[in-house]
């Protein structure tokens, strides 16, 4: 199996709801090996290019504030963004993370225990995991300079 870069963010209801310490514990049980982490003010422009894939969908505009933390209180934006590193990394957060509808995602999963779906609609999954190769280049890339990340 290769060995595969992975971007992981907690989102501000993980956040607001303290989940940080849980979500790095499962990740570390899961073998992986965390290569670079910062606390981000997410800008408009980093949440649209973030999530450009889904730009023009209907729940787009809640989703830039969902991101950046409009619905949960975080004048400061915040998020924590976290790179992880393994073999089969991605496939293995995504494991961790659940399903990305939190009523559909397994029992014991981060979002299968802690996500929700707000009465506007919007889920509220605490976290993000890349989806497949290319896209955890792209966004690793995004959310880190090469040289905040460790390197091997
Ligand atoms: P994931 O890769 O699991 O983060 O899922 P997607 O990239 O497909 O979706 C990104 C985010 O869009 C999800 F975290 C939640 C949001 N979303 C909705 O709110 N409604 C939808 O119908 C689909 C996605």
């Amino acid at each position: 199996m290769a060995v595969e870069k992975t971007l992981i963010l907690i989102k501000p209801d993980g956040m607001h709801r303290k989940l940080t310490g849980l979500v790095i514990d499962r990740l570390d049980a899961a073998g992986l090996d965390l290569v670079g982490t910062k606390m981000v003010s997410v800008t408009e422009k980093l949440a649209r290019e973030h999530y450009k894939s889904h730009e023009g969908k209907p729940f787009f505009p809640n989703l830039i504030k969902y991101i950046r933390g409009e619905f949960h209180g975080f004048k400061d934006h915040r998020v924590l963004a976290l790179v992880y590193r393994g073999e089969n990394a991605i496939g293995k957060a995504r494991a961790v993370a659940g399903a990305t509808n939190p009523e559909h995602a397994a029992p014991g999963t981060i979002r299968g225990s802690f996500g929700r779906i707000s009465t506007a609609g919007q889920f509220e999954n605490v976290v993000h995991a890349s989806s497949d190769e290319a896209d955890a280049e792209r966004e690793v890339n995004l959310w880190f300079k090469p040289d905040e990340l460790l390197k091997g």
